[in-house]
């Protein structure tokens, strides 16, 4: 009986090198792919340029391809223990690196079953690589970055957006990967968020900070990194300003706006009713949601309506009515917003806001209730969780120790165990080449 030879694949542009390297496992037997689903290709590396359907069709069309089947995750021991192959191929540039604990799994799960990992030289032609970079910076223009929130919404059951308020900030969102249990883990989407753009400039988040300024803050995280976008629109100004917000948001690249039903000075909703805040009529938010999906020009761009009912303690009925009024409206998404500990009222609102709507998508900061994880906030019907200010809050407190720490020393030298050496930092930025 013929082997099977299991090789795991996640491209979408076939080269030379893999043609070679399923050559390679067909002499070992018959090839099995192990195609990446497309969330699994976005939990460790960019947003698949080709999804699953599209990728399948390339490989069926291979002749030394026996078979394929969907690999769901990043670790390859849910279909190891399935199919039990009788070897596993893969180049062999993985021994050191992210994928180093995925290849050490594989071979332990092969070991229990009397399996056997092959590896062939990877094949390094610069031009693989440059074609990768060369769809990287595509995958960050306009058109395609705008889609990829929905596309990310349609693909899991959850998405996260973690805030950045500058080009260092957002490299941080990019990048930052962890791998635990053979998968992997990233940021999907990144948040500008008013509190954090204001307080960078010392300003409070009042909407003082004009829109050529925030459009400064856009470009900056645009130019440097490939993942969508969703921007705090706060209040949205006055109905006839927000058309052209909409537009030049979308025409920028940015994937969704959220606006909040607030009139007049807008405060921080972590204030709650300790300041003085107007609720806008339903009637009003209304007019200006479908105001803005009337503009639009692409489905792609999403405008999320912002329910400030429970911040300034308006009733769980006044926000159920809100919500689905704005989701009339043509809204895209609704953001429920919450600043106490208990997420009981969070809770609440979503699951009787699923009981007659089970498409909108629903989005929340959990920074008051951070205890929820992902996992608490998902079985709530939430899709969108956004972390509005942690990288700010992270920042500040080290800031203010280290020059303090100077300033009492008279030198710096207590503090260079703190730091991270420019070295480390430097290696983040990308250079064009
Ligand atoms: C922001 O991050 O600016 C927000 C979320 O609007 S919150 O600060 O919780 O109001
Ligand atoms: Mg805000």
């Amino acid at each position: 009986m013929a082997k099977t030879v299991y090789v795991a694949v996640s491209t979408d542009i076939l080269h030379g090198g893999h043609i070679q390297l399923i050559k390679n496992a067909a002499t070992l037997g018959d090839v099995m792919i192990g195609l990446f689903t497309d969330e699994a290709v976005a939990s460790y590396k960019r947003y698949p340029l080709l999804d699953y359907e599209e990728r399948k069709k390339i490989f069926e069309s291979l002749k030394e391809v026996k078979c394929i089947v969907p690999q769901e995750t990043l670790s390859f021991k849910p279909n190891l223990l399935k199919y039990k192959p009788d070897y596993v191929v893969h180049g062999d540039n993985w021994k050191e690196g992210v994928l180093s604990p995925v290849r050490n799994e594989v071979i332990e799960v092969l070991k229990s079953y009397g399996g056997e990992l092959v590896e062939f030289p990877y094949s390094s032609n610069p031009v693989y690589k440059k074609l990768d970079s060369y769809f990287r910076d595509q995958s960050s223009l306009p058109d395609q970055r705008r889609a990829k929130l929905r596309k990310m919404l349609a693909m899991k059951p959850v998405v996260t957006a973690m805030e950045a308020h500058s080009g260092l900030t957002g490299l941080i969102v990019e990048k930052t990967v962890v791998y635990e249990e053979g998968g992997a883990h990233q940021y999907d989407a990144m948040w500008i968020s008013s509190l954090c753009d204001s307080t960078d400039k010392g300003k409070p988040d009042i909407e003082l900070v004009d829109m050529t300024s925030r459009f400064q803050t856009i470009d900056e995280l645009m130019e440097v990194t490939t993942k969508p976008i969703v921007f705090d629109g706060d209040t949205g100004g006055r109905t006839e300003h927000f058309v052209y917000l909409v537009r030049s948001l979308e025409r920028m690249g940015v994937s969704a706006v959220i606006i909040e039903d607030k009139t007049g000075l807008k405060k921080n909703s972590l204030f709650g009713t300790e300041v003085e805040q107007t609720q806008d009529t339903i009637e009003n938010f209304c007019a200006k949601i479908s105001a803005g999906e009337k503009v639009k020009r692409t489905n792609d761009f999403m405008i999320i309506a912002r329910c400030e009912s429970l911040i300034l303690e308006q009733g769980m009925e006044d926000a159920l009515e809100r919500c689905h009024a704005y989701v009339d409206a043509g809204a895209d998404g609704i953001m429920i917003h919450s600043r106490k500990k208990d997420p009981a009222e969070i809770y609440e609102f979503c699951d009787r806001f699923r009981k007659t709507d089970s498409t909108t998508p629903i989005v929340v900061v959990p920074t008051s209730f951070c205890h929820e994880t992902l996992e608490d906030l998902s079985s709530h019907g939430i899709n969108l969780v956004i972390y509005a200010n942690q990288l700010m809050r992270a920042a500040v407190p080290a800031m203010q120790e280290v020059a303090e720490t100077i300033l009492k020393n008279h030198r710096s030298e207590e503090v260079e165990g703190e730091l991270m050496p420019f070295g480390k930092i430097i290696r983040m930025i990308d250079e064009l080449e």
